[in-house]
């Protein structure tokens, strides 16, 4: 059962897809109060446990830490941090009581989950215009469900998308992309596409072609397809002011872009300086950016992703001039330590500073919005410009798409990939903790960079971070420019790299049917321990072990050194073990703690009881899969139910197939 109560006059957001009526007086747990701020409080009991928040810090189980919902371009993610790239405004509070509260409301909210007092949830917003919903249900699964039906199936992605991927920022010329192309056919490493950044642009402008390397654009895309690459271009979300340029030219000439309070075009500095940004949020130039992707299109690609649309900004033209003032004045006395300690922030604090997210506006259907009001949107609708863009061209196709900032709503335009990680151990963590807790909130289609973004990696990181992301959906291996080169072909024994990825191949079939069942049940593809097995308190407390689908359990190596680790199943299972020789080694384990060893080269998963999941022989690419040469691994007289489909249409005829062991 489902409750919405509405506060003051909030914002469509477009976040749920179903109509629910308003219930009068105030929800039956907690307290609301609605004098200047919103606020809520609960006092939680002592084993209430908090779930949600997709893409935040820190444990799957929420409490004990504050989180802010405030998208934002801060690549050190340190333990510190309250707010990520995303917002996601849902939580489960599952003990004594079990009901979810998501808050639809756009702007900055504080979640205070038992930090200030470890006993009080407090939910804080600086307006009171929002819509809150309040989620019954029997089990914080349960209420799950209920609530991805409320915002709507997720996005579903072509098939190719589940392939491996190499990115890295830094590939410039057709010579870098060939490289990548040849090295990893050449060592038999199973992979489907090669991701481009912002090099491939001409100055960073988006929808063009750097003329030097890419003049014949079409023809390297057809020459990358030839052996069976495709190339998935970044676009970001500033567009640069350049007379001639025509995506500037049009969008200046018809009001797309945001405006400043005084009616002139915003300027902000991103990659190729000064820049405007596509006022999304209005319908029109929403559908006029969407319509542009149609120019990489055409030239055969047939994926995306979304970057800097936080939207990220360097620094503004009025940021330059608050620091030159206070510059001036800084260098016409003596600078006491205080003064000295001001200058330097106000350097480190230029970017996405938010006197700039309060300095510009919104068109939404004539009325101006200024951006701080609806400043979580952003990323989430010029995804959805996108995914509308290519739907215009065939409504029937799927395209892959994915984004760095989101808000619930987007899960139905397109993925996430969690930004700018490090190469550390404890960012494995992180990736494997945040994918439920993203699958609560409509978000199936996610994944980390594998190995890390900044920071140089080591091979041991990049193979046990792998050997988690052959279960992620996204499964990229990107990096940043000046970092370590981490493609799998830079380390010594590539053969251990591409047994961990050949297993990644073995597994599509399994991994396709159940996130495309997560997909069109409104199901998570990633459960935590704690919601399947609700009723055991060991099993609940786990966060480095995750469910996948119905059938499976994983239990991730992620640390420095280790031959293995210790595992906990919740109930009898099979563990079935990929060895680097391509032979699979399958043994029954009783309920309990157990060792399990894994060595750098193998993946270890856990079949669970009177299962079996299906695993076919690897395969250079995706539409190279056999699925003649499948077999099904897991418990005596068991059976699975296969989904697949053309992998490409959105005509998802269940065409299911009960397998029997
Ligand atoms: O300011 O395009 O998160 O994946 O490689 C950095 C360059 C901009 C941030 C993205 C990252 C990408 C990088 N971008």
């Amino acid at each position: 059962m489902i409750k919405k109560y509405i506060y003051g006059t909030p914002f469509d957001t477009e976040a749920t897809v179903i109509d629910i009526e308003k219930t009068e007086g105030s929800p039956e747990y907690g307290n609301i109060s609605c004098e200047n701020k919103f606020c809520f409080e609960y006092e939680m009991s002592e084993k209430d446990m908090v779930f949600g928040l997709g893409e935040s810090n820190r444990g799957i189980n929420k409490r004990g830490y504050y989180y802010i919902s405030n998208c934002t371009d801060d690549p050190q993610h340190t333990e510190h941090k309250s707010s990520f790239y995303g917002a996601h405004n849902f939580i489960v509070i599952s003990g004594e009581k079990n009901f979810g509260i998501f808050i639809d409301y756009p702007s900055s909210i504080c979640f205070d989950i038992g930090y200030t007092h470890s006993d009080k949830l407090s939910i804080i917003c600086e307006s009171c215009d929002l819509d809150f919903y309040v989620i019954y249900g029997e089990s914080a699964y349960d209420i799950v469900k209920q609530f991805r039906k409320l915002i709507g199936r997720s996005y579903i992605p072509p098939k190719f998308a589940f392939g491996f991927a190499q990115s890295r920022w830094g590939y410039k010329t057709k010579e870098d992309y060939r490289e990548v192309a040849r090295e990893y056919r050449k060592h038999h490493i199973p992979i489907d596409m090669i991701y481009m950044d912002i090099d491939y642009m001409e100055d960073f402008k988006d929808f063009t072609f750097n003329k030097q390397n890419f003049s014949d654009f079409d023809e390297f895309v057809k020459e990358m397809k030839q052996y069976d690459y495709r190339l998935i271009p970044i676009i970001d979300a500033g567009v640069k002011i350049e007379k001639g340029y025509a995506i500037y030219e049009e969008g200046v000439e018809n009001n797309y872009f945001c405006k400043k309070e005084d009616g002139t075009d915003f300027i902000a500095a991103v990659w190729p300086g000064y820049t405007h940004f596509p006022d999304v949020l209005n319908k029109e130039a929403r559908k006029w950016f969407g319509s542009k992707y149609r120019i990489l299109t055409e030239k055969g690609i047939e994926g995306f992703w979304n970057d800097m649309n936080e939207p990220a900004i360097f620094y503004t033209p009025e940021g330059i001039e608050r620091i030159k003032n206070h510059m001036k004045k800084f260098v016409e006395k003596q600078p006491s330590k205080n003064d000295v300690w001001f200058m330097k922030d106000e350097m480190l604090y230029l970017a996405n500073h938010s006197s700039d997210y309060a300095s510009f506006y919104h068109n939404v259907d004539g009325q101006k919005i200024r951006h701080d009001k609806v400043h979580n949107l952003y990323g989430y609708n010029m995804t959805r410009a996108a995914a509308e863009g290519l739907n215009e061209i065939d409504s029937n196709r799927r395209y892959l798409l994915f984004s760095r900032s989101s808000y619930i709503g987007m899960h139905r335009y397109g993925g996430i990939w969690t930004g700018d990680n490090m190469s550390w151990w404890s960012h494995i963590l992180l990736n494997i903790k945040m994918m439920p807790s993203l699958n609560m909130c409509g978000f199936l289609y996610i994944g980390a960079d594998l190995g890390g973004f900044g920071g140089d990696t080591t091979r041991e990181l990049l193979l046990r971070w792998l050997a988690f992301g052959i279960f992620t959906p996204i499964m990229r291996n990107h990096s940043a420019d000046g970092t370590r080169r981490q493609e799998c072909y830079q380390f010594e024994k590539v053969e251990e790299l591409k047994q961990i990825i050949d297993v990644r191949y073995r597994l599509i079939p399994y991994i396709y049917s159940e996130y495309m069942k997560a997909a069109l049940y409104d199901d998570m593809y990633f459960k935590p321990l704690a919601f399947v097995y609700a009723h055991d308190d060991i099993a609940k407390e786990i966060e480095d072990q995750l469910i996948i689908g119905n059938e499976v359990m994983i239990a991730p190596v992620y640390t420095q050194n280790a031959k293995g680790r210790s595992v906990y199943l919740p109930e009898n299972m099979m563990m079935v073990k990929f060895l680097g020789d391509g032979s699979i080694q399958t043994e029954q384990y009783q309920k309990g703690y157990h060792y399990i060893a894994v060595a750098l080269n193998e993946v270890v998963l856990f079949v669970r009881e009177g299962k079996c999941i299906p695993v076919v022989d690897t395969a250079e690419c995706v539409e190279k899969i056999d699925m003649q040469s499948m077999q099904l691994f897991g418990y005596q007289n068991s059976e699975y139910l296969l989904y697949d489909d053309d992998g490409i249409t959105k005509q998802y005829t269940i065409n299911c197939k009960l397998l029997k062991k």
